[in-house]
C-alpha cells in the first residue's frame, strides 16, 4: 500500500515532468499502480486506517506523486447526502470548459507540499473530461465545483504544474476576473 514515505515531495524531478501515456490493454504493473492511488484516498479518509499507518487525508492523489511517471490520477470526494465520487482516470483530458472561472477561498494545498502557501489558485468551474478506466474503456463526465478542481489540480500533475505555479506572486490574494469563489462548506 501507499504510505506517506511513498509520496515525493516538491523538489522531486518527477513533479515537474510530464507524464507519459499509458497503453491498453494496462500492463499487470499498470493495474496495480491505479488500485494502490485509489487505495490510498480511500484509506486516507478512513479515520482509523489514517491514524494508523499515518496518512494525511487526501480527495486526489497522482502517480508521478509516488514517482511513476505515468498518466494517472485517483480521486475520492465525499459529496454530501449521496455516494462519494470515486474513480481513477488514465490519459485524462479536458474537453471543454466554462468561461466562467473558480477557486477555492481558503487556497489549495498539495499532498507533495509540506507548509502552506496562500492565494487564489484560478481554476474553471465546469469542466467535461474525458479518460479511461482501468479496463480501457473510455468515459466522459461533467464536473463542478470541488470535483472540477480537484481533476485540474491531478491533471496539472500529469503536466509537471504545481498549484502554487497558478498563484499571483505579487499579489496571492488578487481579485480572478469571471471568478466565483468556492468555499470548502
Ligand atoms: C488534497 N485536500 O487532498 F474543499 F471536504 C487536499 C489536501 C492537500 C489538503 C490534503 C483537500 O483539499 N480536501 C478538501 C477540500 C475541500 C473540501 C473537503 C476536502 N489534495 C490532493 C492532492 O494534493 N493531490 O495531488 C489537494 C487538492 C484537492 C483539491 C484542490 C487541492
Ligand atoms: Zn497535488
Amino acid at each position: 500500500m501507499i504510505l506517506m514515505k511513498n509520496i515525493v515531495r516538491e523538489g522531486h524531478p518527477a513533479l515537474r515532468k510530464r507524464a507519459q501515456e499509458v497503453p491498453f490493454p494496462l500492463a499487470k504493473e499498470d493495474r496495480k499502480l491505479c488500485d494502490d492511488l485509489l487505495e490510498y484516498v480511500k484509506n486516507s479518509q478512513d479515520i482509523e486506517l489514517s491514524e494508523r499507518y499515518g496518512l494525511r487525508p487526501g480527495i486526489g492523489l497522482a502517480a508521478p506523486q509516488v514517482d511513476e511517471s505515468k498518466r494517472i490520477f485517483a480521486l475520492h470526494i465525499p459529496e454530501t447526502g449521496k455516494d462519494p465520487l470515486s474513480f481513477v482516470a488514465i490519459n485524462p483530458k479536458i474537453i471543454s470548459h466554462s468561461v466562467e472561472k473558480t477557486y477555492l477561498t481558503s487556497g489549495e494545498g498539495c499532498l507533495s507540499v509540506d507548509r502552506d502557501v496562500e492565494g487564489y489558485v484560478p481554476r474553471y468551474a465546469r469542466i467535461t473530461i474525458k479518460a479511461y478506466d482501468t479496463d480501457g474503456k473510455e468515459f466522459k463526465k461533467r464536473l463542478k465545483g470541488l470535483p472540477a478542481i480537484a481533476f485540474q489540480h491531478e491533471l496539472d500533475h500529469l503536466n509537471g504544474i504545481m498549484f502554487f505555479d497558478h498563484i499571483d506572486k505579487k499579489s496571492p490574494f488578487k481579485d480572478i476576473p469571471n471568478a466565483i469563489p468556492f468555499d470548502r462548506d
